[in-house]
């Protein structure tokens, strides 16, 4: 049975809500280095840039695939993008995942279906603000790209190092590289060495298909279940953000809290984009605003890294 926070679940609109969650308290805590982070170079993205070409990744380019060609465009513009089936329907998205996307916004076949739309990184950025985050699974830097405008310090790990380099160049094109440390390695070896106020989880969900599951178990998420996923994460810190399927389920969600003892304050919103229903976003912890503890530099969301 669901608790009575679980039953106050908030429906949020990012189309019809201006809310903005200032978080609590500033904290200067800054993650530890580890031995084996690997920083990402530029090397690294120009080798990505040959291997991706307009959301085609590199493993894709070697399959033969029908592809669909789309000559679309904003009034004034033209532009003719080649992509497969499966990224066809993230790709007439694609101002709503990235508004600068014309600017010059790189994609892999899994950054297209994964990568959260920008409203909605927004609001997460903004439960964020002022604080230390890691984001564990960056994809090609959607949520990244966001908490770098508004939070104190940024991490960015991914495992795929083309994808580290698709969100460092995509970082550049919102001018927020350098408010990022992008680490190409296994956020489950990073984590025991790891320190932040928030960690974000936004894990691989198995593909476009995890729709067709009527009721998403945590032990589907990848690439490890749920219930693992939170026990590392909660060593670096009790406040936490899932980014979760829409069908994921709720009292398994709610368990979660449980594993600490007191058990989190948790807090639970679906996320819609132009009335479409996109995801569930978890908070686990204390997100509360709190500006007075604030830098005022950091009061307007502008740009800042210690
Ligand atoms: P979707 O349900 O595949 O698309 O993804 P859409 O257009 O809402 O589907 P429709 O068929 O109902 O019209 C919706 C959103 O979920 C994406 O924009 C991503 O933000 C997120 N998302 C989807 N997948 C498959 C993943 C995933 O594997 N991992 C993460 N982190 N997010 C995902
Ligand atoms: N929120 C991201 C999308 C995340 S998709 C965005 O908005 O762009 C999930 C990502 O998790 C994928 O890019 C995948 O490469 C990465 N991933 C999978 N296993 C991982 C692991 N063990 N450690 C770090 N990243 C991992």
């Amino acid at each position: 049975m669901l608790s009575e926070q679980m039953k106050s679940i908030r429906s949020f609109d990012l189309k019809k809500s201006a809310e903005s969650s200032l978080t609590e308290s500033y904290a200067a805590r800054r993650p530890l280095p580890a031995a084996n982070w690997r920083t990402t170079t530029e090397e690294d993205e120009e080798k990505q840039q040959q291997a991706v070409q307009a959301g085609l990744g590199a493993h894709h380019l070697k399959k033969k695939r029908k592809r669909v060609n789309l000559k679309r465009g904003r009034v004034g513009e033209r532009q003719e993008v080649t992509v497969s089936p499966l990224v066809e329907k993230y790709w007439f998205q694609r101002y709503k995942l990235f508004s600068r996307y014309d600017v010059g916004i790189r994609m892999d076949e899994e950054g297209w279906y994964s990568v959260t739309p920008e409203e909605i990184a927004i609001r997460h950025a903004e439960k964020c603000r002022g604080r230390t985050v890691i984001d564990c699974f960056a994809g090609v830097g959607g949520n990244a790209i966001q908490f770098a405008r508004m939070c104190y310090y940024v991490v960015a790990i991914d495992i795929d190092p083309q994808k580290v380099a698709l969100a460092l160049h995509n970082a550049k094109i919102y001018g927020v590289e350098d408010c990022i440390d992008f680490i190409s390695g296994d956020f489950f070896q990073l984590a025991p060495s790891l320190k932040a106020d928030i960690v974000y989880i936004s894990p691989p969900w198995g593909g476009p298909s995890y729709k067709n599951i009527q009721n998403f178990t945590l032990d589907l998420l990848k690439p490890k279940d749920g219930y693992s996923l939170f026990q590392v994460a909660q060593v670096i810190t009790p406040n936490i953000i899932m980014f979760l399927p829409r069908n994921i389920d709720l009292n398994q969600v709610e368990e979660l809290s449980w594993l600490s003892s007191p058990p989190l304050e948790i807090e639970i919103e679906k996320n819609y984009v132009d009335g479409n229903f996109k995801g569930i976003t978890v908070y686990f912890g204390r997100f509360e605003s709190d500006v007075s503890g604030l830098p005022s530099s950091l009061e307007d969301g502008s740009v800042s890294k210690g």
